[in-house]
């Protein structure tokens, strides 16, 4: 499957396929009508929107344009979630498994320009333990509040299973349908599939170019950030220089950009890339061959209307306010964002921790469920889609998995991930998978990998409301980790926050108490040169499944979920702005 994101230019049409289509329970007669890309659940007031657990139909007409005649046509979904049957004319034409990477349906021979025809597109929003992110089948719920064993409450989830629910294993809202855009893409029939680049900082640039047939020639030129040839070649894979290259550079450095222009016969395809270099050396990652140091919020896909639905405004308003932070990354907790993420943070010059959606791994029996072939797959078509994106500077394999339990078996299923990363990977960035608050001595996973990323609530979960004791027990943690000799990253750490809500003294759930959480946790930080960044979590409260826990979702935000700072997010920025200052890799 070729990857290649969407291209207006000389040679390829796109069609956005965006806006109001027929929409409808699966079983029920009327259509209603729904906006894509976005998430259905918050669109309507029915509950059913909220809580249903199946399969729901979206429709509308597609057209091929008459000027396309002689073109390959295809349908081109970048997500739905999660699993997906597209039909034509109500003849199935395309299947896809998961929610948050791209697929295509191709159109030849279905529908000829000129044509109209009826799109169906059937969305199952079912989880369970094999899909990723992860349902519960039977065990507690995520909070584990359902008071297992006893009789009336266990009849009372047999009801609920009767009636079809879902159960999250993880704690984000599980927003589903056609979230991502669909598009009608025409290319010449003999097209470009893929591109591969791979540069270093010598400027030194290494391609491949992948096509549908093997004859005809494939001629590749580098522009720069002016539009100006700095290199150029032939054939479909080779070595580039670039004289003088100017780097691609995290925020508040220039995060340059270049253009690799590919022709093959009638197509063209541009594919914008960065030239830097990324590395793990000692307790250091290099960006460049400078120490980097992560500081910025992990985030969801989240917001008011939309759900996790695509919103070019939202994104660009989000990374301006990571600029507003002085922050320099996130880790796209806890599943693949949208493409054009991606596209903006490599413009912008905030890094990324690319991570798939294996979530919800927290009980031991995970290493039994048949996952591992998939989670494969997942794996390899996030980097495939990613792979040329300066600022994915890091795999993520997933979140939280139970490495405790049966640290052997947990080995046995990670170690393959971790190397098949380093293989699928042409520029080989480093690999980690996040580490849940657990007994960290009895583990094997975690230590194994090229970063070690630990999620951590001392002072929140943990000696809840006990912010001296909370830096006793980390500390005595941080020691243990010392030892490892890894880079660390604190990939997770937090208090839930009611905006609004002070205290004179700092108790739990005030805006002072998310400060004091902060102050506390970071002086451990600040201590340990091994440490080499510090996550928030999270950039903004998200929505949740309904729980005892949770006040209209997650409030560890330093944002309300419409982006207003808490007085956290006033204390990060000045942190944050601080650390560049002194900073001389930064100058
Ligand atoms: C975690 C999870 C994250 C949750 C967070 C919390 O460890 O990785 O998905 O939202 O804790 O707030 O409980």
């Amino acid at each position: 499957m070729s990857t290649l994101y969407p291209q207006n230019n000389a040679s390829r049409t796109m069609l956005d396929l965006g806006g109001i289509w027929d929409f409808r329970f699966q079983g029920d007669e009327q259509w209603q009508t729904i906006a894509v890309p976005a998430s259905y659940n918050d669109q309507d007031p029915d509950p059913r929107f909220r809580n249903y657990a199946g399969i729901v139909e979206y429709r509308r007409k597609i057209t091929i344009p008459s000027a396309w005649k002689g073109l390959r046509v295809c349908l081109r979904f970048d997500a739905v979630a999660h699993d997906a049957r597209i039909l034509l004319d109500g003849k199935e034409i395309a299947k896809h498994r998961g929610g948050f990477l791209p697929f295509e349906a191709e159109l030849d021979g279905l529908l000829n320009p000129g044509e109209t025809a009826e799109l169906t597109v059937e969305a199952d929003n079912r989880i369970n333990h094999s899909t990723l992110p992860i349902g519960t089948e039977g065990e507690n719920s995520f909070f584990g509040s359902d008071n297992p064993g006893i009789q009336a409450v266990e009849a009372g989830k047999r009801l609920q299973d009767e009636r079809g629910i879902n159960r999250p294993a993880f704690d984000f809202y599980n927003y589903t349908g056609i979230q991502r855009p669909v598009r009608l893409v025409a290319t010449p029939v003999r097209h470009i599939r893929d591109i591969t680049v791979v540069p270093s900082v010598s400027g030194e640039i290494r391609y491949t170019v992948e096509t549908t047939g093997t004859e005809g020639t494939v001629t590749v030129e580098v522009l720069d950030a002016e539009g100006n040839v700095a290199a150029s070649g032939k054939g479909r894979e080779g070595t580039l220089r670039i004289p003088e290259p100017k780097l691609w550079e995290p925020w508040p450095g220039t995060p340059t950009l270049y253009t690799a222009r590919v022709r093959y016969g009638e197509d063209l395809y541009e594919q914008p890339f960065g030239i830097r270099e990324v590395r793990v050396e000692g307790t250091r990652f290099l960006i460049n061959g400078k120490p980097f140091r992560f500081h910025g919020p992990c985030k969801h896909e989240d917001s008011p209307f939309h759900g996790r639905g695509t919103d070019p405004c939202l994104n660009v308003t989000d990374i301006h306010l990571y600029h507003w932070l002085n922050a320099n990354c996130f880790r796209t907790s806890h599943y693949p964002y949208a493409e054009e993420m991606y596209q903006l943070c490599d413009r912008e010059g905030i890094v990324i921790v690319d991570e798939t959606p294996a979530v919800g791994m927290w009980a031991s029996e995970q290493y039994g469920w048949n996952l591992a072939d998939y989670h494969r797959q997942v794996l390899l078509d996030m980097i495939e889609r990613d792979k040329n994106h300066p600022c994915v500077v890091m795999w993520s394999l997933g979140n939280e998995p139970d490495t405790e339990t049966y640290p052997d078996k947990a080995y046995a299923y990670w170690q393959p991930l971790y190397e098949t990363a380093h293989r699928a990977d042409p520029q080989n960035r480093p690999v980690t998978v996040v580490g849940c608050q657990n007994r960290y001595e009895r583990d094997r996973v975690i230590c194994s990998m090229d970063v070690v990323l630990i999620n951590r609530y001392y002072g929140w979960y943990n000696l809840s409301g006990d912010l001296e004791a909370a830096r006793y027990a980390f500390r005595m943690e941080l020691d243990w980790w010392e030892k490892q000799h890894k880079p660390v990253i604190l990939s997770e750490y937090g208090a839930d926050t009611i905006a609004g809500l002070h205290g004179a003294v700092p108790e739990m759930f005030t805006e002072e108490y998310q400060v004091a959480f902060y102050e506390a946790i970071n002086e451990c930080l600040d201590e340990r040169e091994f440490v080499i960044g510090e996550m928030p979590w999270n950039f903004a409260d998200f929505a949740t499944c309904q729980g005892p826990m949770r006040v209209g979702g997650n409030r560890k935000g330093l944002f309300t979920r419409d982006r207003r700072p808490k007085m956290a997010a006033h204390y990060f920025r000045g942190r944050w702005g601080k650390l560049y200052e002194k900073d001389e890799v930064r100058q």
